[in-house]
């Protein structure tokens, strides 16, 4: 016969809190309200002024939020963008001057192909296996200070999604 285990709530509960903090991705702070998933600058190549940069944003907390700005001590310029395939095999961006919105309980994902964070005007050319500092804010999460890993555009596996490639069991 299995007795209940005697288990008190409180601690229990202490327990999955800190185990849901040290869960957290490297270099992917778990704010109180969004969460931030494999963030990483793509590097175009040694020599170019631009990089995009990009990142899964979740808003966990109970109302909207909203990104209104970024900014990075490595670019003199940083924005949000929107790709677009214009037609003709023509891609576009434009910038979303408004921000991104991140409802209640949603995951926003910007991925090559689509949303990007675009670095202009970079004050050294990013090398792949360096970091960058970049800060985003939140209208109420506040601000957030996060160092990306940088990639080299050509080390990224294949698919569209430029995450890193899964681990699978041995
Ligand atoms: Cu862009």
């Amino acid at each position: 016969m299995f007795a209940p285990r005697p288990l008190s709530r409180p601690c229990r509960l202490l327990t999955t809190l800190a185990l849901g903090l040290a869960l957290s991705p490297a270099g992917a702070p778990a704010r109180a309200d969004i969460v931030i998933d494999t963030p990483r600058v793509l590097a175009a190549n040694p020599l170019a002024r631009t990089a995009a940069a990009y990142l899964t944003l979740t808003n966990t907390g109970p109302g909207d939020d909203r990104l209104t700005d970024l900014s990075s001590p490595a670019a003199g310029r940083v924005a949000l963008h929107e790709s677009r395939d214009a037609g003709g095999g023509v891609m576009t961006m434009r910038p979303l001057p408004d921000g991104l919105a991140l409802p209640a309980g949603q995951s926003r994902s910007l991925a090559p192909g689509g949303l990007h964070i675009m670095l202009s005007d970079l004050r050294a050319p990013l090398s792949p296996g360096s970091t960058l500092t970049l800060t985003l804010t939140f209208q109420k999460a506040g601000a957030v200070t996060l160092t990306l890993p940088v990639q080299s555009r050509l080390d990224r596996p294949l698919g569209s999604s430029g995450l890193p490639p899964r681990k699978t069991a041995p």
